[in-house]
């Protein structure tokens, strides 16, 4: 009896042990909770004329506390879902009330963040059956759209750097899928990616990364994360085990979760901390359960 107590015992401890060894990351309590007596960032619409489209196309756009025309800052472009448009991630996930708090608490390099409408077709409301093909589709024709129409506009009209080392893309779910997609095929344009819960529009890995030896001197930051509970993620997974295979480093980070905000604002709030800053990737681990 006393030796089966002590084997109990000494298993607890091994748990306990392994438990303390595999906390991940998240965000502290309160990152999303609105605060009054912080500085605020500012929320826009802009309107850009799209060549690819054919038409004008919104987009919103965040700008941090502070924000002065006189200075210069680095871009996130943030990509909605399957069912969103430009302003999806304002409603669903408040992005500025996290970027204010981090403001507030010193951790995030100053950038503007432009949300555009991921959907690039004439009737880009996410209205009917989101689902049908030519609207799929819109979100791969967005590539171009994002390259040749929005981003030479935002970089005409507002005091934003021009390289790829002050551009970053991150989106959730097809928006995932479009951020590696577009991301991994345009290193020339990006050198931070991140993909939140990617979706199936996600290319197979041997196509998404042909040349993975470039992508490892070019990328800055790769950040593919998914809720444990979502079925999407093997995408996520399949991307994770080819990086590994081909030795590019990547954050891969699994949170508890499903396919929802929750996660998607955690994941900003620890992606967003890490842009525009000088890169630890040996700080890379402390995000994955695998040692
Ligand atoms: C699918 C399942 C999910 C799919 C897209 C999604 C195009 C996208 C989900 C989202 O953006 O939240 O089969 O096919």
């Amino acid at each position: 009896m006393k030796r089966l107590i002590s084997i109990l015992v000494t298993l607890l401890f091994i748990q306990i042990a392994v438990f303390a060894q595999k906390q991940i990351p998240t965000a502290p309590a309160g990152f999303d909770v609105n605060q009054e007596n912080i500085p605020h960032g500012k929320i826009d619409t802009i309107q850009y004329a799209s060549k690819t489209v054919g038409t004008n196309r919104k987009a919103t756009i965040y700008f941090p506390p502070g924000y002065q025309k006189t200075k210069k800052y680095p871009v996130l472009y943030l990509l909605h879902g399957i069912g969103g448009d430009e302003k999806e991630w304002l409603n669903g996930g408040k992005p500025q009330v996290i970027f204010d708090n981090l403001y507030a608490a010193g951790k995030l390099e100053p950038m503007l963040v432009v949300m555009p409408n991921g959907r690039a077709m004439q009737d880009d409301r996410a209205t009917g059956n989101i689902m049908a093909p030519e609207k799929v589709a819109a979100f791969a024709t967005f590539e171009k759209d994002l390259l040749q129409d929005l981003i030479p506009y935002v970089e005409k009209n507002y005091p934003v750097f021009k390289d790829r080392n002050h551009r970053a893309l991150a989106g959730l779910s097809m928006g995932g899928g479009q951020s590696l997609n577009f991301g991994l095929g345009n290193l020339d344009t990006f050198a931070w990616v991140g993909g939140f819960s990617s979706a199936p529009n996600t290319k197979v890995p041997a196509e998404l990364l042909p040349d993975p030896a470039k992508a490892k001197t070019m990328l800055k930051l790769l950040w593919i994360s998914c809720g444990d509970n979502d079925r999407l993620l093997n995408f996520s997974q399949r991307t994770h085990e080819y990086l590994v295979e081909k030795n590019v480093p990547h954050i891969y980070y699994v949170e508890p979760g499903v396919h929802d905000f929750k996660v998607w604002k955690n994941d900003l709030h620890l992606f967003s901390q890490l842009l525009f800053k000088p890169v630890d990737q040996a700080a890379f681990q402390k995000y994955s359960l695998n040692p």
